[in-house]
């Protein structure tokens, strides 16, 4: 039996980080989708209880202790930390600070409001962010010992709904993802990987934002003439196995 439960969602960005990395370590893992679209699964009490701020992924570990680890970030660092497997660690003290800024650089592109802005119906992605800020309204008026955390999910969706639409405010997270490809794009002039010769949780991370990128038509900054080096790096990523096995999936969600 697996011990590990991942809470997911197939084209959640977040969740395709850690698939990846259970992949990418070769750990067994039970599968638990959680509809983030239509019934919008993630602000039920059950996995408000597991997931506080109610969005995917989660991890759950029964090693004999119960472990429940969120934020896609820490999820996968804690991947990293299990004996099994590659490391996916960089060797040295340098190295590792290089993989956290690329970690850091990765997280701070705000892919959700993104996506929002990008989707190709405005209105099918409105309806999605209006029906999660009345179902966590209204789940925290029957739900009192659980309503920090349901104004916490009203708010974030508030935050999307307003922001996709303000163009300064998407201008601002696009010239953020920019600066960070430039840095990848140099890690990448005399190395294989993002971190030397060695794959790690920096390649994790990148190859997940790259799919996203292409999705939301951002594919030229990722381009032969654009960025040489991160478009024959992103072929590469996605010719392996795990790629496939880890379902990085290009594409919108439909409803
Ligand atoms: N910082 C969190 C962000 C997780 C997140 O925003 N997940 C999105 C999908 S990629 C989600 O569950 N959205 C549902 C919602 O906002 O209600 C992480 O990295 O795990």
């Amino acid at each position: 039996m697996e011990t590990f439960t991942l809470y997911h969602n197939p084209l959640s960005v977040c969740s395709m980080k850690v698939r990846l990395a259970l992949e990418e370590k070769g750990l067994a893992w039970a599968d638990h989708k959680i509809d983030i679209v239509e019934t919008q699964e993630q602000l039920e009490p059950w996995y408000i209880k597991l997931n506080p701020n109610g969005v995917v992924p989660t991890l759950s570990h029964h090693d004999g202790n119960a472990k429940v680890i969120t934020n896609s970030a820490d999820i996968i660092r804690y991947i990293a930390s299990q004996d099994e497997g590659d490391s996916l660690l960089p060797s040295t003290d340098e190295e590792r600070a290089i993989m956290e800024k690329l970690i850091t650089l990765a997280d701070n592109i705000d892919l959700q409001i993104l996506s929002y802005a990008r989707h190709p119906s405005m209105e099918k992605s409105e309806k999605v962010l209006n029906k999660r800020i009345e179902k966590s309204l209204e789940l925290a008026k029957q739900h009192p010992d659980l309503a920090e955390s349901y104004n916490i999910c009203a708010q974030r969706s508030q935050k999307n709904k307003t922001f996709r639409v303000d163009p300064e405010h998407v201008g601002e997270i696009e010239k953020g993802a920019r600066e960070a490809l430039s840095f990848a794009e140099q890690q990448l002039a005399h190395n294989s990987f993002l971190i030397g010769e060695e794959y790690t949780l920096a390649d994790v991370i990148w190859t997940v934002i790259f799919s996203r990128l292409e999705l939301l038509g951002y594919g030229e900054w990722i381009s032969e003439e654009t960025s040489p080096a991160l478009s024959s790096y992103y072929q590469k990523m996605q010719s392996r196995e795990s790629f496939s096995t880890a379902q990085i999936q290009n594409q919108w969600w439909k409803k």
